[in-house]
């Protein structure tokens, strides 16, 4: 593959990064770009050397799928290029248009000048993978925008457009397109007026309180990024420029390679590819036909429905509400405005934005007016009689080729696209509440959904800013499949003594926002009552019981009745522990028999944690997620999984499978019905006995 374009025009040497999508810096393009730098040093015509990439990407940074193998450190290193650009005996410019991120920019700051299109992004988004700049950005940055807005931009990860960097030395000119000419113009300048060679490295840092800069930052960061250590120790390689440069280079390596050995890295690289990874479904390529959504309707102006709406609004495709009644309607659009206005008085929407997401809003009362939508969202009450009601009228007036989507989240998809003579156009789109904030969305790909409408979906995912998962069709699909084992869990930990404020602080101490019994106040514990009840007179012949059902027979649902797991004073959301609740725990103990015992916080994270991961490794073996990476994507989009851990499925890997297996062994020698429960998915055990890792 041929990395680099290289042609000189005129005394001036063109280098053009060709290692598509984004020119990432993996060791073909770095030999590349070193042979091409050597080429032009060595050629007597060559005055000047211009290097530049797509307009799509100068460079997305090194090769991130290098990391943690040996290619990583193959030389020419990213680290021996830029060296070679610091010891340059010609001006190089580098031209930008596109991203130029990471080790990209960090190669265009070790070159004399740059040029950039306005909309050029320039960032050291490194600390968004647990990492630092580890090419020298630390120490040239800082020198090319100042100490502040280097360190900034560093421990942010921030991408600036060039057109807000213009009159710093990182971009010396704001240039049109066709960016290649203008560069060479520019180089051809720098040639005429005898340009030195202004090597960053010799650019002194200005700051006069440049230690005082660095003890605010120290102070800011530290308080800002609990779970995670990148942050601050880019403050410490950053604090490197006030040594000599070559120190501080040293100074910025030894950091780096603490990051890239951190757990918490491995966790972020991990989950970017995992985000990534998702898209792709077998079945699904470039070629397959994506179908237009320009026109929306949403079935159920509620929570859900007002909220799917607000995610099509914002992307500019109009949507047309339906409800059975006005009020029920204006009620809807009411939430919606709402909303808005409230998100504008934060500052992030103007009036004029809202009138124009408010303005793409239609509503009506008859299914007709939906004849002309390309795909429809139902988000109506869960039970299967509505449901069927809303797609057998779907199914009448909706034209040919119109995606028929539910947003059930616990009933059988195969059996709503049963209602239908079109069952290859009806999917599940799960989205999760608040609807127009949470980020997940499943789609759920029932047995007879088309390739077609997969790829539509997936593609309108990201049109609308959702992360979307492909699931199979079961009860719970991934999430909620996988919530049943970690209540479980949690369940069998209250059973045999712990309370739930012994439950929720381990497990927002390992991370979680919200342990499940503080999540659960805050949700409403009726809720669940409801679908156990639903569940219970569905299958008499199983036990759906809960302790939870003894904490709503006694009406405490949570924060909306004052009490639920714990008790709340008026007007106060904080948590209180409840003698009631220990009472009714003792009480249903003593009735089951159970001996109450300790359990350690690292015993507690075990038990729900493994919970999650075996329901994954079962949900994996049936084939509903297409991989392990998805259910992480899942479980940190949708439920609140801890970043810094990567996911409940690289978690345990990262634990080591032989001992998650070993630890639910020792769980059900220690349990009584739930034995089974503890039964390690069979996945689990080859993986565990193979040492080979989840796919
Ligand atoms: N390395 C390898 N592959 C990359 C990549 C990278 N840096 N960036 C993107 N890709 C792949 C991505 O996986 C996907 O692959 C395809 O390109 C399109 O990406 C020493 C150590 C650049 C803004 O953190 O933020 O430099 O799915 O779907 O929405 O100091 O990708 O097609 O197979 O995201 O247009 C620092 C990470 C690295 C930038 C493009 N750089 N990338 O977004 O497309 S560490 C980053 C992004 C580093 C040095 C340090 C985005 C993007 P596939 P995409 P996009």
């Amino acid at each position: 593959m041929n990395y680099v374009n290289y042609a000189v025009v005129d005394g001036v040497a063109c280098i053009v990064f060709q290692n598509p999508p984004v020119n990432s810096l993996g060791h073909g393009l770095r030999v590349a770009i070193l042979q091409a730098l050597d080429q032009a040093e060595a050629a007597p015509e060559v005055q000047v050397v211009v290097m530049t990439g797509s307009d799509r990407a100068f460079s997305g940074g090194a090769d991130i799928t290098e990391f943690g193998t040996p290619k990583a450190a193959w030389h020419p290193t990213l680290r021996d290029v830029i060296t070679a650009l610091d010891e340059y005996t010609k001006p190089v410019i580098a031209a930008i248009d596109g991203v130029c991120l990471g080790g990209g920019l960090e190669l265009a700051m070790a070159a004399h000048y740059r040029v950039a299109t306005e909309r050029a992004m320039l960032g050291l988004p490194e600390v968004k993978l647990g990492l630092l700049p580890g090419g020298g950005g630390t120490q040239r940055l800082p020198r090319l925008v100042g100490l502040e807005r280097g360190l900034d931009m560093i421990v942010n990860g921030l991408k600036v457009e060039a057109g807000k960097l213009a009159g710093t030395l990182l971009v010396d000119r704001v240039v049109d397109t066709p960016l290649q000419e203008a560069a060479i113009a520019y180089a051809r300048e720098c040639v005429s007026a005898g340009s030195v060679l202004r090597r960053t490295r010799d650019i002194k840092i200005a700051e006069p309180d440049a230690q005082a800069l660095l003890q605010v930052a120290r102070r800011n960061v530290a308080a800002a990024s609990k779970h995670f250590p990148a942050p601050s120790l880019c403050v410490e390689a950053v604090a490197g420029c006030l040594l000599p440069f070559d120190e501080g280079l040293k100074q910025e390596r030894v950091l780096f390679m603490q990051l890239m050995n951190s757990p918490e890295s491995a966790a972020l690289r991990h989950v970017f590819a995992a985000e990534r990874a998702a898209l792709k479904v077998p079945g699904i390529t470039s070629a397959t036909v994506k179908r237009d959504i320009r026109r929306v309707g949403v079935i159920g102006a509620g929570t859900m429905g007002g909220g799917i709406s607000m995610n099509f609004l914002n992307a500019g495709i109009p949507v047309t509400l339906l409800e059975a009644e006005q009020v029920a309607l204006e009620r809807g659009v009411g939430i919606i405005r709402r909303n808005y206005e409230n998100t504008m008085k934060k500052g992030r929407l103007t009036q004029a934005q809202v009138d124009d997401r408010m303005s793409l809003l239609s509503t009506t009362l008859k299914y007709d007016d939906l004849s002309s939508a390309d795909l429809v969202i139902e988000a109506v009450f869960e039970d299967m009689g509505v449901k069927e009601n809303v797609f057998r009228t779907l199914d009448a007036v909706l034209k040919p080729g119109a995606i028929l989507a539910t947003n059930t989240s616990t009933l059988d998809v195969n059996t709503i696209a049963g209602f239908v003579n079109r069952p290859q156009d009806v999917v599940g789109l799960h989205f999760f509440s608040p609807a127009n904030v949470m980020k997940l969305l499943e789609i759920v790909r029932a047995d007879q959904t088309s390739p077609e409408v997969l790829a539509t979906s997936l593609a309108l995912a990201k049109t609308i800013g959702k992360q979307p998962v492909v699931s199979g069709v079961c009860d719970g699909f991934i999430g909620n499949r996988m919530l049943n084992g970690y209540r479980a869990a949690g369940e069998e930990l209250l059973l045999h003594g712990a309370s739930p404020a012994q439950i929720d602080h381990a497990l927002e101490d390992f991370g979680f926002a919200m342990g499940p019994y503080r999540m659960g106040d805050l949700a409403g514990l009726d809720i669940g009552w409801a679908v156990r009840k639903r569940r219970q007179a569905e299958n008499p012949h199983l036990d759906f019981s809960s302790v939870a059902d003894r904490i709503c027979e006694a009406g405490r649902y949570g924060q909306k009745t004052g009490a639920g797991w714990y008790r709340y004073e008026t007007g106060n959301r904080q948590a209180l522990e409840d003698p009631v609740v220990t009472q009714i725990l003792a009480d249903y103990r003593k009735e089951k028999g159970i001996e109450p015992r300790q359990f350690s916080p690292k015993e507690i994270v075990e038990r729900c944690v493994f919970g999650l991961v075996n329901e994954g490794a079962h949900i994996l073996e049936e084939g509903i997620a297409l991989r392990a990476s998805d259910i992480d994507v899942v479980y940190l989009n949708g439920y609140g999984f801890p970043l810094h851990r990567g996911g409940p499925m690289h978690y345990a890997q990262q634990l080591g499978l032989y001992n998650v297996v070993r630890a639910m062994r020792r769980f059900a020698r220690q349990s009584d019905k739930a034995a089974e429960f503890w039964q390690p998915a069979d996945l689990l055990v080859q993986c565990a006995e193979s040492g080979e890792a989840l796919k």
